[in-house]
């Protein structure tokens, strides 16, 4: 039975109130309106920004439905779309790209001024209504993506299709982590071949940051972090080496600068950190030095550095999304992935299903990125055990 044009009953994980847990309830999912997408998920990451919503510092109104990194099927469309049809294999894009407005022109920005990203948050699609009920209650919507939920409904400007062979568990990465890290050094930074770069932070955007460099051939990458814990992996990625600044007692900038004949040329910070953020700074050689700010710290904080450091010759910048337009780019780094010309499985540390959301956050603040299921489901007589599903039941209305 069709279930294109009638309200869907589904589960999603449902954020009543900051610092609580996530509840999986049943919530009803209105058809996509003119110009809409209504999107079954079949995977989706958790994302850093995510438990900034859930500790109140990305403020969002609630109740919400969070996630914003995954990717999915097309269960139908509204009057008027015309990029995507029932049955393609899409990711939702929480940077969307309208095409018409002036960043979406312009040949090098992409934070598309359809975003919902300012704060706070909306928390609608662009007519500003939303489409999710809970209890009788409307429920907001997160980044116009709103992934914790078997089915969401996303403006058509905010979904790419992809290959129709991509297996949906890993590309839902494309969809934040990765893209944001890879795109930072390849279109951000636009590492050069042979050239020397420093990355602070080694979590999963850190080392796609690391993949991006070695891609564009940087010759040497100097991995930073305080957890030695992540060097193998990191090495593993492309780093040539990795140094905690914990073993020194001078700023790690300073050593970085000495490591690197006065300094690199390309730094990364992917911490979210202040203090990183001002030595990627001073470790990027002064003259020629390239900075990329790719973490957020949570909260309002401000930077402070000496013009001087600046004046020099370096260039301090950051990007959402790896600096890459969304729409456009999605289905080509899909395509790139499945060239193998890189790999997520380094990303991944866990498949759960997505039952297992809250878990999931506590395995993030862990340092652990995983991947939620909706095809992963507990079996009848054995709550222990979890089968793969090919198909998801939901009640239609
Ligand atoms: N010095 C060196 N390393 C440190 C320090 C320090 N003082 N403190 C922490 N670290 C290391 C940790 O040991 C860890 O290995 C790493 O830094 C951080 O890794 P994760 O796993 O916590 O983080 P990631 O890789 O998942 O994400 C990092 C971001 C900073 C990119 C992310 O948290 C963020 O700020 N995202 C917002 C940016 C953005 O683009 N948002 C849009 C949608 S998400
Ligand atoms: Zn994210
Ligand atoms: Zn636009």
């Amino acid at each position: 039975m069709s279930t294109a044009g009638k309200v869907i009953k589904c589960k999603a994980a449902v954020l009543w109130d900051i610092k609580k847990p996530f509840s999986i309830e049943e919530v009803e999912v209105a058809p996509p309106k003119a110009h809409e997408v209504r999107i079954k998920i079949v995977a989706t990451g958790i994302c850093r920004s995510d438990d900034h919503v859930v500790q109140g510092t990305l403020p969002t109104p609630l109740p919400v439905i969070a996630g914003h990194e995954a990717a999915g099927i097309v269960e139908s469309i509204g009057e008027g779309v015309t990029t995507v049809k029932p049955g393609d294999k899409v990711i939702p894009l929480f940077t969307p790209q309208c095409g018409k407005c002036r960043i979406c022109k312009h040949p090098e920005s992409n934070l598309c001024v359809k975003n919902d990203l300012q704060s706070p948050l909306q928390g609608t699609l662009q007519d500003g209504s939303r489409r999710f009920t809970c209890r009788g209650k409307p429920v907001y919507h997160f980044l116009g993506t709103s992934t914790f939920s078997q089915y969401t409904v996303v403006d058509e400007f905010s979904v790419a299709k992809i290959d129709a062979a991509s297996p949906l568990e890993k590309v839902c990465l494309i969809g934040c982590g990765f893209t944001t890290g890879y795109g930072s050094a390849v279109k951000v930074a636009k590492v050069t071949q042979g050239s020397t770069c420093a990355v602070f932070g080694l979590g999963g955007v850190g080392l796609s940051v690391i993949m991006g460099c070695k891609v564009a051939g940087a010759a040497r990458i100097i991995g930073v972090d305080i957890n030695r814990d992540k060097f193998a992996k990191a090495k593993e990625m492309g780093a040539t080496e990795c140094i905690s600044p914990q073993d020194y007692t001078k700023p790690i900038e300073e050593v970085i600068k000495e490591m690197s004949d006065g300094g690199v040329d390309f730094s990364f910070e992917v911490i979210g950190r202040l203090d990183t953020m001002v030595s990627a700074l001073l470790c990027s050689h002064d003259s020629c030095g390239v900075s990329v700010i790719v973490g957020v710290p949570p909260g309002s904080e401000q930077l402070s550095v000496h013009p001087f450091e600046l004046l020099t010759g370096r260039t301090w910048k950051g990007a959402i999304f790896g600096g890459y337009k969304s729409k456009d780019s999605v289905p080509k780094l899909v395509a790139d992935f499945m060239n193998k010309k890189f790999s997520l499985d380094p990303l991944i540390s866990n498949v759960l299903p997505f039952e297992k959301i809250n878990e999931g956050f506590d395995l993030l603040r862990s340092g652990k990125r995983s991947v939620l299921s909706f095809f992963l489901c507990m079996h009848p007589y054995h709550p222990n055990i979890w089968e793969r599903l090919d198909a998801v039941p939901v009640t239609v209305f």
